[in-house]
């Protein structure tokens, strides 16, 4: 018969045996390749700016909670930045955008400013290690593809994806049709049109890491914003 433990009490529990959030959250040095995917981008958003409203979407394959500080985006050109405070929950969406995502009316976790900029035509969005192992690759020819407006969702977050490509390059992504402000159309912090899949856990590993996650103490998200210059649009 199931043994359940009331949600306060099993942390408590876990607590006094040594087991904290940080205990268990994952850092990027723990990550595989494909453990972060690159699940939805806007290089080419209509009625704003686009140095204030691109946007990219990362997605969380891992059961427990990864801290990002420390992650390395950067493109094939001169585009970089590190991540100095984030983490996204297990199996969850992180928005990083150049500007607050107020124009297209969707909520930014991390804000990049002009350190990176999604060319409409071709590009790359590198997540990489410090060492610069590659955990995730996004490159694409046509920046919007679809139209003007239109992000781009991956179609399926498949196992060992550590590496997709936009159309005419590749067919990983397809037309985003949940409607944003300002007649774009897009998922930021949601599945959208994706189907996700994630990493599962051994049973106890599991166990623990979604008592904790109850709590919601490592699910902090900040926004940050940075002034790196570079003028690719
Ligand atoms: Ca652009
Ligand atoms: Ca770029
Ligand atoms: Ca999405």
């Amino acid at each position: 018969m199931p043994i359940s433990y009331p949600k306060l009490a099993l942390t408590a529990l876990l607590a006094s045996h040594g087991f904290t959030s940080a205990t268990l959250a994952l850092g990027i040095a723990d990550l595989a390749p494909g453990d972060l995917v690159i699940t939805e981008y806007l290089a080419n958003p209509v009625g704003a700016a686009d140095t204030e409203a691109e946007y990219f979407e990362i997605f969380n394959r891992r059961s427990q909670a990864v801290d990002l500080t420390g992650l390395v985006v950067r493109d094939d050109g001169s585009n970089e930045f590190v991540v100095d405070s984030l983490s996204i929950g297990a199996g969850e969406f992180a928005v990083f955008s150049n500007g607050n995502g107020t124009a297209l009316g969707f909520d930014v976790d991390f804000n990049y400013g002009n350190a990176l900029a999604l060319t409409n035509g071709d590009d790359e969005v590198v997540l990489s290690q410090s060492d610069g192992a590659e955990i995730f690759r996004l490159t694409y020819t046509d920046g919007d593809f679809f139209g003007a407006g239109v992000a781009h969702e991956l179609v399926r977050v498949a196992a060992s994806l550590s590496a997709a490509a936009g159309p005419v390059a590749g067919t990983n992504y397809q037309a985003a049709v949940a409607s944003l402000l300002l007649d774009n159309f897009g998922s930021p912090g949601a599945a959208g049109r994706t189907e996700l899949t994630t990493v599962p856990l051994p049973g106890a590993a599991w166990l623990l890491g979604s008592a904790l996650g109850c709590t919601g103490a490592w699910a902090r998200r900040r926004r940050r914003t940075h002034a790196v210059s570079d003028s690719r649009l």
